[in-house]
């Protein structure tokens, strides 16, 4: 699929330190170790409505890291999916009864125009599960190969315990996956299962929905077997961190993880598994099946400035949970305002130890709130009438734009 326009990102005088990154499976911070290409998957948007603004804070935690990653001096190789055929978004095709291809071209389009509005790095390989199919195909059969796929009417499981490491990304027990499995996608309960755990690779032909061809007859890829197969395809077995909401850690990448490291005959799927926290709105995680929506794009609509939109969400750690209000976007808002006046000077405090400790801050985990404090100290003391450095300004502009993606 086409993927976004890049914004423009100015380049540092420095090079940033190595980033360390909390790793799920091992529950604690540890140092990614890229070599000269990082490579990074995070799991893309199921588009049948438009980005909010959950969506948006994961997109912004991982484009930290691509951004320190770059800082750091790597290359990175980023890949993201779009799963444009999945249950919820051929549910909504049906229910406002528009065409299900539309509506993901459309939704996928409004997503494309929010990342780029909010200054998010585009990936190199931005992927739909639909062109996918042939290398679904080919990961199935690999996976029959291994002895690890049975059918249950038309549809094939994938058996979660041909994987010795299958529990690892997330840490879970049995009966933690169990209580959860039916609520994100999963049928425990479905009779003639093996293990009420394993999971669809493929799903034979349903009356109304679309098909395609295969070996194992016509029908559609399972959602896992999407991502599993597009970053092996794309990234290979065992690249550096595999990302998404914390809401995808159990099943989702469990899953994914498993069905690569059977084919790819135990080689580990991702070196680290990082997980962005959920955002909540009205009391509730935001999401597409409750409603309590705030859309970026309606944001966009009403003339507000999506780099306000962007620092509201930095001054969250990426790992919290936490509930968006309208009152954090005016504050962000004014602060803008107010940063734009005084970078207008010129002049200021000392900026190289504010934009070491930026630095510093964001390859810790992505710390975005302690890199915005080093710069809300910096604004202070330069309010407060410091202008010993006649260029500050110019290096806080470019450690805010490059780092944290603000363009000010
Ligand atoms: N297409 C799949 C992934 S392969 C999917 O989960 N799509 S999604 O549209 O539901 O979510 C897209 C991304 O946003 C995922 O990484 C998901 O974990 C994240 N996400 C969804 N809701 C929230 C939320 N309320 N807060 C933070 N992140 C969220
Ligand atoms: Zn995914």
């Amino acid at each position: 699929m086409r993927t976004w326009s890049a914004p423009q990102v100015p380049s540092l005088p420095v090079r940033g330190p190595q980033v360390s990154m909390h790793d799920t499976s091992r529950n604690a911070v540890v140092p990614t170790t890229p070599g000269d290409e990082a490579r990074l998957y995070v799991c893309g948007i199921t588009p049948y409505d438009a980005t909010h603004m959950g969506h948006a804070a994961t997109y912004v935690a991982f484009d930290l890291l691509n951004r320190a990653w770059s800082i750091a001096g790597h290359e990175v190789h980023y890949v993201q999916n779009v799963t444009d055929v999945d249950d919820p978004l051929l549910e909504r095709a049906t229910k406002v009864g528009v065409l299900w291809e539309e509506l993901a071209l459309r939704e996928t389009q409004l997503f494309r125009d929010d990342m780029e509005a909010l200054r998010v790095l585009p990936p190199r390989d931005y992927i739909g599960a639909v062109e996918s199919i042939p290398l679904v195909i080919d990961l199935i059969e690999k996976l029959r190969a291994a002895g690890s796929i049975y059918t249950v009417d038309t549809d094939l499981y994938f058996s979660v315990t041909a994987d010795p490491a299958f529990g690892d990304v997330s840490g879970w027990t049995r009966e933690e996956m169990l209580e959860i499995f039916g609520e994100r996608g999963g049928d425990p309960e479905r009779p003639g299962k093996k293990d009420p755990l394993d999971c669809v690779v493929w799903r034979g032909e349903r009356e109304g929905e679309p098909a395609w061809d295969s070996p194992f007859g016509p029908g559609r890829p399972g959602w896992h077997i999407e991502c599993a197969a597009i970053a092996l395809q794309h990234l290979g077995t065992t690249f550096d961190v595999q990302g998404g909401g914390s809401d995808l850690i159990f099943p989702h990448h469990e899953m994914s993880a498993g069905e690569v490291q059977v084919a790819e005959r135990g080689e580990a799927f991702a070196r680290t598994y990082a997980h962005a926290g959920m955002v909540a709105y009205d009391g509730e995680k935001m999401s597409k099946s409750k409603g309590n929506l705030v859309f970026v794009s309606a944001l966009r609509m009403s003339d507000v400035d999506p780099m306000a939109i962007r620092l509201t969400l930095l001054r969250h750690h990426y790992r919290s949970d936490w509930e968006w209000t309208d009152d954090q976007l005016w504050t962000s808002v004014d602060t803008l305002a107010s940063w734009r006046e005084t970078l207008a000077l010129g002049a200021g405090a000392p900026a190289a130890p504010v934009v070491d400790a930026v630095l510093a801050a964001v390859a810790d985990d992505l710390n975005a709130p302690a890199a915005l404090a080093a710069i809300d100290a910096w604004f202070a003391a330069t309010q407060a009438g410091e202008t010993s450095d006649p260029t500050a300004a110019g290096s806080i502009r470019a450690v805010l734009d490059a780092s944290l993606g603000l363009a000010l």
